[in-house]
């Protein structure tokens, strides 16, 4: 495997950073998870403009370009031969001394691994997720933007670890207010009524890529969608629900906390929208 970092394709044992870099001391940088279907990086610009913003906002220095970066991702892909893989983007602050001053660090690291991704067993995608409530919420907005995708997953991790404990691969993510924000890595959705419901960037979510994807195929497949606040209840009493990402993809949950989500199946809107989409990744 060759990865990518500071403008060099390298073996992965000589792809390395120093133990001074902010990234590693602080979880000071960002990051981008990217689908690769048959060796065509899946939108590849909306997760770079993502990348970009998240810097940005936290006053770092992405040091080449936006066309240089995608050259760069296009030739990682091209040099490991990769057809169907998914991308980590991993932008670091660098190495600096101790402390947590930004001033006092140099050279961002610019790092771009290659390979692939599983987050759930094939038989999940055609049964469905069990999801359970996580107690630890997600950021708070004035804390750290959860728009943001940075090196700081510790509270999604945690939540991760409260659904795995209750053998659930997946938890669902409130927000400060106390209403639906999004699970671990993963935008939600519900159907009501024939009504796709998702909560709005407002609740504190990160913007997902896959999430925008899909709401713009639902509503060219002629469906009422709504980005509005939801609580637990309506998703205890939704019709379907259903995950979206870049590693999950689309992928239907049949309860949570242990109430079945309408007949504990995936429902027909979600199936139709995960062919939907998976249309769109063969570039259909
Ligand atoms: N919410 C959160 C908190 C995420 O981390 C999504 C939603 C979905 O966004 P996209 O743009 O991917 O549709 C994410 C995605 C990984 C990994 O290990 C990254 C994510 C999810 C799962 C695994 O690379 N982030």
């Amino acid at each position: 495997m060759k990865i990518h970092i500071n403008g060099k394709l390298v073996p992965k044992e000589q792809a390395v950073i120093s133990v001074f870099d902010h990234g590693l001391l602080y979880g000071d940088g960002v990051f981008e998870g990217i689908r690769v279907y048959g060796g065509k990086v899946f939108l590849l610009e909306e997760h770079l403009k993502r990348l970009y913003e998240g810097a940005r906002a936290i006053r770092l220095e992405i040091p080449v370009s936006q066309p240089e970066l995608a050259s760069a991702v296009e030739e990682t892909v091209e040099a490991n031969n990769l057809q169907d893989g998914y991308i980590r983007l991993v932008i670091t602050r660098g190495a600096g001394s101790l402390g947590l001053d930004i001033r006092r660090t140099s050279n961002p690291q610019v790092i771009i691994i290659a390979d692939t991704i599983s987050l759930y067993p094939p038989e999940l995608y055609e049964q469905g997720l069990k999801l359970i409530t996580a107690s630890t919420i997600r950021n708070h907005p004035q804390a750290l933007s959860p728009q943001v995708k940075s090196l700081n997953y510790l509270n999604n991790i945690l939540a991760k670890i409260e659904g795995t404990d209750a053998d659930c691969l997946e938890a669902l993510m409130m927000n400060h207010k106390g209403e639906v924000a999004e699970c671990t890595g993963d935008n939600i959705f519900i159907v009501k009524n024939g009504v796709l419901k998702t909560p709005p960037t407002d609740a504190g979510i990160l913007e997902g890529i896959t999430r925008a994807a899909v709401i713009q195929l639902a509503k060219q497949a002629g469906l009422d969608v709504r980005e509005v606040t939801l609580t637990r209840h309506d998703i205890y009493t939704a019709d379907e629900c259903f995950l979206t990402g870049s590693a999950a993809e689309v992928i239907a949950a049949v309860s949570l906390d242990c109430r079945q989500i309408g007949d504990g199946k995936p429902g027909p809107i979600t199936k139709d929208l995960k062919k939907r989409f998976e249309a769109l990744t063969r570039g259909e």
